[in-house]
């Protein structure tokens, strides 16, 4: 149906009649999409149960990424894309008058996750997938996403995002394989033929309801499932005794706390409730998730020890962490192994990911609160610990002081990345120089204890949603220039280096450029009334907000160039705009403030007639999956500033080199690699290297003050920061960014890096003149991206950690 538009348009037409009862010319366009999207649902049907019963027939090793966030965005393009029949629906619709990209607007992008690590997870779906592996997602449905951002004069606002509201045309509830998961209640210990029983009494129960999500591989016919689960309430009030009052308001109470376990991605955990709602999350995807796992499992009637041989467990950072004791405890309590036997399988199934070095995003649980809601999952935790750190001291009789740094109870907290090592087979970073950081500091007695389990494996990207669905020129000019392979075969992108001196072929891939740069304005210009000049150098830096990502860093030389344009009216400019979008945490003021900064500077420079043509500032509120699709293909110029040794890896980064933009950066996380492949003539590279960094850390030796006192330049945009001038709206209102470099030293070293970086954007505002040398590097940069592309790095995965090989149908 859907590779002939004929029968599309029929077919399409007959359902819209009989679903919606409207023709053609009554239907809206959340009508159009809505019957799109579930004809697409009920297409691949056929293939998903196909694809199933070949895993189990040919009972393939299956692997279950588990992670607390999937920031799958939109699906309706991309499912298209994947199902090869984008044009046969784009040429359909427009004979039926309607435009896909207004159709694919109707959709909620779902935003199941907070940034990176939850794109992550699901380039990897599409990835394996497409690669016919057979891998599926392990997440939590939350009712609200990432909360919806507005900017209200200046200020974040956050509001919920009611994804939901109008259903999901993707997802399949499946309530006959819901699962009973526990929590709170006692445990009861017993000797009985030899073995010792325990039994939790007086327990909660909930419902883990999934909800399934189809992932269509590309042209395969490959489609996976990513497993939702929510949370639902197990009490029938029916069967409740009626006690007057109180037990009415007890069920009331009851279903409360069922709700809250799935409804909101992250909720504030500054507090005990938030945390203790935060550690409910997590077990109830770990018990749910594995539950279903071990089921699958026993329809093979194979005994546990082959479990390894069968199924793959990857936790994606310490978040799933629980699966490790909740295997122990399923397959000593339920399923009859002894304590070694279960240890043996638990550490061969599970796999780990580390994802950051930060101290404070490390998570650790307090003792009390483990044991009181998972008491036997506490006593298992417990007994881990007790054999490792025996396991340590009869290594060592004199190593307390190690065993005090190993411990994975420690201190009253249980420490999950300890746990997390110590439970899996292997331990991943995700850029060559977070994984030797990993292994040489911050988790250094684990790698000299187990230096068999650590290993890199950089991430990707997809470049089918961020390269064919994002850039369809680009992807079209490229398909003409060195044929189709690179879709299979992303390394083939090289290829494209030999048109790196071809006049005709820059131009093409700056015509390309100006185009999406004239649809991102054209967006600007209807969000925020404001025109920007498609000639700019599009500067751009999107992604969460954090003090060592280093917006501010950005925002304070907006503010340099300004000063410059102010102090030099008549000197001539290449004239740019510099965009940004960025959410903050709901509870990180320091944050929240860098955001009213980049607004307040913003609607100065923007009303200023003097710099007309030459800056324009903006930020785009809501940054998302989808904004990014509109954003990163008009860039020309990627911002990849962090501290050195902070970003794990970016992801950010891989997409924008993608896209044909330069980067900007320091060398960290992957634009280490970035810049192993592109050299100095290709990106930008300013600032300190990671061990300069760890020096100031460990000997000191950088006093932000002086750096003050010593570069005008710096003293000056500081100094505006906190008098009533050109920027600010009363004098505290930044009070909170100046101390935090001024007072607490600048933690991050944005004025250290400062010169650099401005000479650095000197520099390449040079080069941007000269727009031959610009597309030929631009050229450059397209052409090794497909190193970056997660087709990539699935294989490196399936073949070094998970054990997998595709699957043929
Ligand atoms: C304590 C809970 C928590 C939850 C999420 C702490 C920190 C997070 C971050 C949002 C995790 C994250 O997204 N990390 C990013 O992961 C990407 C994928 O590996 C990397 O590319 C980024 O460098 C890293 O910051």
């Amino acid at each position: 149906m859907f590779n002939n538009k004929e029968l599309f348009k029929t077919s399409f037409q007959e359902q819209l009649v009989s679903r919606l009862g409207k023709s053609i010319e009554e239907a809206t366009a959340g009508d159009i999409y809505k019957i799109l999207g579930s004809l697409i649902r009920e297409y691949v049907g056929r293939d998903w149960a196909e694809t199933n019963r070949a895993y189990k027939v040919q009972q393939e090793k299956q692997v279950y990424y588990f992670s607390m966030e999937f920031l799958i965005g939109r699906l309706l393009g991309n499912n298209l894309l994947n199902l090869g029949m984008l044009e046969t629906v784009r040429e359909g619709l427009e004979e039926l008058g309607w435009n896909l990209e207004e159709v694919e607007e109707q959709e909620p992008d779902a935003g199941l996750g907070n940034g990176g690590l939850g794109r992550l997870a699901a380039c990897f779906m599409d990835s394996l997938a497409s690669l016919q592996y057979a891998g599926h997602g392990c997440g939590i449905r939350y009712k609200y996403g990432l909360f919806e951002q507005k900017i209200i004069d200046g200020h974040q606002v956050e509001l919920p995002d009611d994804w939901l509201q109008k259903g999901n045309v993707w997802e399949e509830r499946r309530a006959d394989k819901k699962i009973e998961v526990r929590f709170w209640g006692h445990v009861k210990v017993w000797e009985e033929n030899g073995r010792t029983v325990f039994d939790t009494v007086d327990y909660e129960r909930v419902w883990a309801v999934p909800y399934d999500v189809p992932v269509i591989g590309y042209g395969a016919g490959h489609v996976n499932t990513l497993r939702l689960w929510s949370a639902e309430s197990a009490m029938d009030p029916a069967k409740m005794r009626v006690e007057g009052q109180n037990s009415y308001y007890k069920f009331l109470d009851y279903n409360r706390s069922v709700e809250s376990i799935s409804e909101f991605l992250y909720p504030d955990d500054s507090g005990y409730e938030g945390k203790l709602l935060r550690l409910k999350q997590q077990y109830f995807l770990c018990s749910a998730g594995l539950i279903s796992v071990l089921r699958t499992f026993d329809k093979l009637k194979l005994p546990y020890g082959k479990l390894p041989e069968k199924v793959a467990i990857h936790i994606n950072d310490t978040h799933p962490t629980l699966v490790i004791p909740e295997l122990m405890r399923l397959l000593i309590d339920e399923k009859g192994c002894g304590w070694d036997e279960a240890w043996d399988i638990t550490t061969r199934t599970v796999s780990y990911t580390n994802h950051t070095l930060l101290s404070e995003a490390l998570e650790k649980w307090p003792v009390g609160m483990v044991r009181e809601l998972l008491p036997r999952v506490y006593m298992i935790i417990e007994e881990i610990n007790k054999r490792f750190c025996g396991m340590l001291l009869k290594g060592d009789p004199h190593s307390q002081d190690l065993v005090s740094r190993m411990a994975v109870i420690e201190s009253g907290q249980v420490k999950m990345a300890h746990l997390a090592i110590v439970g899996s087979y292997s331990v991943n970073g995700v850029a060559g120089l977070h994984t030797e950081l990993l292994k040489n500091d911050v988790m250094k007695p684990f790698y000299e204890l187990y230096p068999e389990r650590f290993n890199n494996k950089t991430n990707g990207i997809t470049h089918r949603r961020w390269l064919m669905h994002a850039n369809p020129e680009l992807s079209r000019l490229i398909s003409e220039s060195i044929g189709t392979r690179w879709i299979s075969h992303p390394h083939q992108l090289l290829r494209l280096e030999r048109f790196k001196d071809d006049a005709s072929f820059r131009e093409r891939v700056m015509d390309i450029k100006r185009g999406n740069k004239l649809r991102l304005a054209s967006y600007i210009k209807q969000k925020q009334g404001i025109a920007v000049d498609p000639d700019s150098i599009f500067d751009v830096q999107v992604k969460r907000l954090h003090g060592y990502k280093r917006q501010l860093m950005n925002i304070l030389h907006v503010m340099f160039l300004y000063n410059e344009i102010k102090d030099h009216p008549s000197a001539e400019r290449v004239p740019r705009t510099f965009i940004f979008g960025a959410k903050a945490a709901p509870g990180y003021y320091l944050a929240k403030s860098i955001i009213k900064l980049i607004n307040v500077v913003a609607d100065a420079v923007n009303k200023d007639a003097q710099v007309n043509g030459k800056l324009k500032v903006l930020f785009l509120e809501n940054y998302s999956v989808s904004l990014a699709e509109k954003i990163i293909p008009a860039a020309n110029v990627s911002e990849q500033i962090s501290t050195a040794g902070k970003e794990a890896s970016g992801t950010g980064n891989m997409k924008f080199m993608m896209n044909g933009a330069l980067t900007i950066g320091t060398l960290d996380g992957a634009n280490v690699e970035m810049h192993d492949m592109l050299g100095d003539d290709n990106m930008f590279l300013f600032g300190l290297r990671s061990e300069e960094v760890l020096d100031y850390y460990r000997y000191g030796g950088y006093l932000a003050r002086d750096v003050y006192r010593q570069d005008s330049r710096i003293k000056r945009v500081m100094d505006q920061l906190v008098s009533s001038g050109s920027f600010c709206c009363h004098e505290q209102e930044f009070g909170l960014i100046y101390q935090s470099i001024l007072d607490h030293n600048d933690e991050f070293f944005v004025l250290r890096d400062f010169a650099a970086y401005a000479k650095t954007h000197a520099a390449m505002e040079r080069v941007y003149l000269d727009q031959g040398a610009w597309a030929s590097k631009s050229i450059v940069n397209i052409a090794h991206a497909g190193h970056f592309s997660s087709d990539c790095t699935i294989n490196r995965y399936a073949s070094d950690i998970w054990g997998i090989r595709p699957v043929t149908l």
